[in-house]
């Protein structure tokens, strides 16, 4: 769809009702597996038909077998992740800014052509992932959307440094965090707005962007158009969408998304027995190592003899040292080939050989990062339910 018919597809969806999705797979729904899994398959703009979750605002999952395609996750199948209703419906590109303010030496209102003009224009391909991604599969059930592990996608992204941004602007001394907010608010005004905020040395690490581009194109507008932060190796909460205030603070921000929500147990696990709360948390950071079977879905069946495994598999940015598959419940790990390397933000494709004779079969994959991190055997649990990593298990059927 091009970007007019998109305008007059999302206008279509203003007027203070629900953005309107394009159509719905009449009657068609995924069942995902576990309890109140079924969801309808529903295209937005822009959008191939995903996964919905909610409707108001939109919250689509994108089916697994999108990730056996490629390692990167087209935009028109790559998830949605809103909180509030009050999503953007119609933006002027042309009149689209970024407000710039706080502890600076001067406040900035930079268009798009502003960014493109600023040094270090750069392109990163890092993977997006939502803290709960997998949230549907921990025992005990935890409430919260319930997702797969449809919630991430890996993508190109194309843009300017925020340390670009801030240097322009002048950052005063005494400066500790920058905040960011989107266009998008709650409709009732008691709702706390959504915003995060990070360290000003993350903030000025270069690798955080200020992004316009997504594979190529613009950003989808559910994605965040015109504009989002990429946060590469961080959960996806701080990836801030249509992104229009960057605000450095002289003290930490006391948000509510930021003091309140996505926060883990401070300790090395980030888990706490099942049931139980926290005595510490600390705000969710970088992603734990997973790594996933692609070419088979669970309940597949196959031919017995030689059969070929594939997957995914990412870390928080160490970069995929080995991946690994045992048909054996983890007694015996064969080491599997990794594919092409799009840098240590990216989804790693790897490839492998089972030999499975008649019968059924549980398929095990564990990934190792750079840094030592590895996957558990046994899943670990939290209160909120992020950062599931527990070595997937694919049963299948051999004959
Ligand atoms: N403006 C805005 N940005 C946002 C959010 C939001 O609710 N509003 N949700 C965040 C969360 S929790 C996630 S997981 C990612 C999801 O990015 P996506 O919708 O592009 O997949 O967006 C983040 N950025
Ligand atoms: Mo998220």
């Amino acid at each position: 769809m091009d970007r007019r018919s998109l305008l007059a597809a999302m206008a279509l969806g203003a007027g203070g009702r629900a953005l309107a999705p394009l159509r719905t797979e009449a009657g068609e729904t995924v069942t995902l597996p576990f309890g109140n899994g079924a969801r309808p398959l529903v295209a937005y703009p822009g959008k191939r038909p995903l996964l919905q979750m909610t409707a108001r605002p939109p919250q689509l999952e994108t089916p697994f077998a999108v990730f056996d395609e490629d390692a990167i996750t087209p935009n028109d199948a790559f998830f949605v992740r809103y909180h509030l209703a009050d999503i953007p419906t119609q933006i002027d590109r042309q009149a689209y800014r970024v407000a710039v303010t706080g502890h600076v030496e001067q406040s900035l209102e930079l268009s798009l052509a502003d960014l493109k003009a600023l040094p270090g224009q750069t392109e990163i391909v890092a993977v997006n992932q939502c803290s709960g991604n997998s949230r549907g599969f921990f025992e005990p059930r935890i409430a919260g959307g319930q997702l797969a592990n449809g919630a991430m996608g890996c993508a190109r992204w194309t843009g300017v440094p925020l340390k670009s941004v801030l240097d322009r602007a002048g950052v005063k001394a005494g400066a500790v965090q920058v905040s960011f907010g989107g266009l998008d608010g709650p409709v009732l005004p008691e709702t706390p707005d959504f915003a995060k905020a990070l360290p000003l040395d993350h903030a000025n690490d270069g690798e955080v962007l200020l992004a316009w581009g997504m594979n190529g194109q613009d950003l989808p507008w559910l994605n965040g158009f015109p504009l989002r932060l990429v946060v590469p190796g961080y959960y996806g909460t701080y990836w801030v969408k249509h992104l229009n205030a960057v605000t450095v603070l002289d003290k930490p921000f006391d948000g509510f998304w930021m003091t309140s929500a996505y926060r883990i147990p401070a300790n090395a696990c980030a888990c706490t027995e099942p049931g139980k709360a926290p005595d510490r948390t600390v705000p969710i950071g970088r992603f734990n190592v997973r790594s996933f079977v692609t070419n088979l879905a669970d309940g597949a069946q196959v031919k017995a003899g030689r059969v070929p495994l594939r997957g995914i598999a990412f870390d928080g940015g160490s970069g995929i040292r080995a991946v690994e598959t045992s048909t054996d419940d983890g007694k015996t790990w064969n080491p599997a080939r990794l594919g092409h390397d799009l840098g240590r933000y990216a989804f790693r494709v790897w490839n492998a050989e089972a030999d499975l004779p008649p019968g059924p079969h549980a398929l095990r994959v564990r990934a190792t990062g750079n840094d030592g991190g590895t996957q558990p055997m046994e899943p670990l649990w939290n209160p909120p339910g992020y950062m599931r990593n527990v070595v997937e298990t694919t049963r299948i059927r051999a004959a």
